[in-house]
């Protein structure tokens, strides 16, 4: 049977973030730590050096003032930590930055075992899935508006993948830019008019079935006016990071991540009208 992973937190370091269930999701985390606690050390360091200095040389009418040329080697100081720390942070992302964006990157995957084709648009998201035949851009490929369906991976204790499934997402929009947002894979990224964008994840924690006990449904999650929710199966959020117009706010995404078998039964019956209905025409 398939692992389900509860929500994890990883260390207590890492209070913030929301639970993460992609492959790469711990080093992205780890990343982000690091540079919010280099920023905020840094910051509280500053601010409270000057609310010293403000106090120390508040107005002081005995006081006279002096002209002073400043310290170089201060400045010297201030300038190369810095720069030794941003370089020092290029360097520990570049492998994790590999690894989600280079495909001649080792942990780059070989195989895709899902491929979908998202078109944004104001406001929406179109997705493409290639259907039976596996390929895009054939009779059989169907689309749907805001439903992100796709195979879950599977984990054994380790956290090691047992059956790999990556989804490739072939993202790009029809009219401004738009961003492809879903926190719980940490994965973020741009979907530009005119350019073919790739982005992949795998999604290691299945999405829970709901009270009916269906995976999929697709069809009838929404009230008449498509404001509210009716079927409270559970999906991840993906929103639109990137601001693209007046419904920008309502621009999101239901992601549900599901067994193989499943999402092979799903996507065989919508194949399969799509292929009745291009043969009828
Ligand atoms: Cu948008």
């Amino acid at each position: 049977m398939q692992q389900v992973r509860p929500p994890e937190f990883g260390e207590a370091w890492k209070w913030w973030l929301p639970p993460h269930y992609s492959s790469f999701g711990d080093e992205v985390d780890t990343l982000f730590h690091w540079i919010f606690w280099i920023t905020m050390v840094t910051f509280v360091g500053v601010e409270l050096v000057m609310l010293y200095f403000c106090f120390k040389y508040k107005r002081n009418p005995a006081r006279k003032a002096t002209y002073t040329h400043g310290s170089h080697s201060l400045e010297v100081a201030w300038t190369i930590i810095p720069a030794v720390i941003l370089v020092a942070l290029g360097v520990a992302s570049t492998k994790t930055w590999a690894t989600i964006k280079n495909p001649t990157d080792s942990d780059y995957p070989q195989e895709f075992q899902t491929t979908v084709k998202i078109v944004a648009q104001q406001f929406a998201w179109n997705v493409t899935y290639a259907g039976d035949d596996k390929t895009l851009g054939t009779d059989d490929d169907f689309t749907e508006t805001n439903i992100l369906n796709v195979p879950f991976e599977p984990i054994d204790a380790e956290g090691n993948a047992t059956t790999e499934e990556n989804v490739r997402v072939m993202l790009t929009s029809q009219d401004v830019i738009h961003s492809l947002f879903i926190p719980v894979l940490r994965v973020k990224q741009d979907a530009v008019p005119g350019y073919l964008g790739n982005v992949w994840f795998d999604v290691q924690r299945m999405t829970s079935p709901g009270p009916d006990k269906k995976h999929l449904t697709g069809d009838s999650r929404y009230s008449e006016d498509g404001r509210t929710l009716i079927d409270w199966e559970e999906s991840y959020e993906i929103a639109c990071a990137e601001l693209c117009g007046l419904g920008h706010s309502q621009m999101r995404m239901q992601l549900k991540a599901v067994p193989r078998a499943d999402w092979e039964a799903w996507s065989h019956t919508k194949s399969a009208a799509a292929k009745a209905r291009a043969a009828a025409k």
